[in-house]
């Protein structure tokens, strides 16, 4: 009849969580308030030919002055879960071990708003921005860095277990690491050789790895901790056994260095074959640290590669996309709406996972007119609808997965992009810094309210 819901619009299972996402360095502003330290991407943005524009993020959308203008209005979108990062320069703001009780006081803040408000938090210890004090001495080549952030989790998790529950240790360690010490684009732009990214990498593992412990210890009762991964994700080009399995071989081998390592508990042998002399260093103790147990695997979904069965001694062969396949304004933003279908698929059935996030999808434009007083962003009410409808058909095929999280909430500052490339669901006038629910906010906002795809 036509009261009953039809194919994709059956509900969302009721435990599924559908929340927004952003973090601290894009949105907040106030760089050099209430004794926050300069960070790896304050002093980054300020080297001439880094990021689009020359922008900074000294202001950005100026949350930290207007979370609460911001927690109403996620709250009238029926927002419930929003997942923020905590700047690790308001906590240490030189890397080492003094605290800055006004970073501490700050998110304190937050958090009781976002109560008052009816949203819980999901916070991400680690979104790319370093004490710039640490990347002096090394960043994340240096174990120094490590040590720093064994002792910032401990800080963090014991100031803030009443409030969160909800922790994810690092976000897309790529990013950080083989996109900023490797290829030079993201703070601190450094080319480093082969053996040193691979370090960073290690480092990094290391550190989710404390930040794991770092909740087991002093995230009280009902604590949950995860990893926020940027997996290589693909697609099979046809949904056969044959590409099907391609695609699985092809997943374990790309994310070999992180999830398989996470998941044996040592570096697989596929990698160390790959990488050889350039493998990285392994401390004793480090892979104890590196392969405990989680609560859930999140994992950041935008885009993704098309892959199919081979005669190749892999079994597989990476497919390059021709320059008419669609895509939004950067680049390397494909639309491939099933990516979101077989990354927690794939990872499932690789690693085990219990539960799974997608802890970001959404896309970016660089031309978003407002048209009487609306910016009616039919493209991003697509991209989400057509990756919505692959959420659901996860859930319907049995894939553990319990949550989504759209990014953005806000436009915000989009690293060596700049304020250019907008995420939001939520408009941003950076003359004004006034706020507007674009026509996807309101989408969004219903498929909450209704908990289906619409
Ligand atoms: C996420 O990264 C970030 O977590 C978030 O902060 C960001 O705002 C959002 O997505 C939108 O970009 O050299 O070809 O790999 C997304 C994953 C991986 C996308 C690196 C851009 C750089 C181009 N990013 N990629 S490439």
């Amino acid at each position: 009849s036509a009261s009953q819901p039809f194919g994709y619009q059956s509900p969302f299972p009721p435990h599924f969580v559908l929340g927004v996402s952003a973090s601290a360095p894009q949105i907040e502003g106030a760089a050099f308030t209430d004794g926050k330290g300069f960070s790896n991407w304050d002093h980054f943005a300020r080297q001439p030919g880094t990021v689009l524009g020359g922008d900074t993020l000294d202001v950005a959308v100026d949350h930290y002055h207007r979370f609460d203008e911001d927690f109403a209005l996620m709250a009238s979108m029926g927002v419930r879960d929003y997942r923020l990062s905590i700047a690790w320069p308001r906590i240490h703001p030189d890397g080492g071990p003094t605290v800055n009780q006004a970073g501490i006081d700050f998110y304190h803040r937050l958090f009781a708003s976002m109560k008052r408000h009816g949203i819980t938090p999901w916070v991400t210890l680690f979104h790319w921005d370093l004490p710039l004090p640490l990347e002096a001495r090394g960043g994340w080549t240096s174990r120094e860095t490590v040590d720093a952030f064994g002792r910032y989790a401990e800080t963090v998790v014991k100031a803030f277990s009443g409030a969160v529950k909800h922790w994810i240790t690092l976000n897309e360690i790529r990013c950080f690491t083989v996109l900023a010490y490797g290829q030079g684009i993201k703070a601190p732009g450094r080319k480093e050789p082969e053996a040193v990214v691979n370090q960073t990498i290690h480092h990094a593992l290391v550190c989710h790895g404390l930040a794991v412990r770092a909740v087991r210890q002093w995230g009280g009762e009902g604590a949950r901790v995860g990893l926020t991964d940027n997996s290589d994700v693909c697609v099979p080009v046809t949904e056969t056994p044959a590409d099907i399995a391609a695609a699985t071989a092809w997943f374990r081998d790309r994310n070999a260095h992180i999830l398989g390592a996470m998941h044996a508990g040592h570096y697989p042998e596929h990698y160390l074959r790959r990488v050889g002399k350039a493998a990285p260093k392994v401390a004793e103790g480090d892979f104890a640290l590196i392969h405990l147990p989680t609560d859930f695997l999140g994992m950041n979904i935008y885009t993704g590669h098309y892959v199919r069965a081979a005669d190749t001694p892999d079994g597989y062969e990476t497919l390059a996309l021709p320059p008419a396949y669609p895509r939004a304004d950067p680049p390397w933003l494909h639309l491939m709406p099933q990516s979101i279908y077989w990354a927690p698929r794939l990872a499932h059935a690789l690693y085990g996972h219990s539960s799974l996030f997608i802890t970001e999808n959404g896309c970016g434009y660089d031309d978003e007119p407002m048209i009487k007083g609306e910016v009616q962003d039919l493209h991003r009410r697509e991209y989400l609808r057509s990756h919505l409808r692959e959420v659901h058909r996860a859930i319907a095929d049995g894939v553990p997965l319990d949550g989504y999280f759209c990014w953005s909430f806000i436009d915000n500052f989009e690293w060596e992009d700049g304020y250019r490339r907008r995420f939001g669901l939520v408009h941003c006038d950076y003359q004004t810094l006034k706020r507007t629910p674009k026509l996807s906010a309101r989408y969004y906002a219903q498929v909450i309210r209704e908990r289906r795809v619409l």
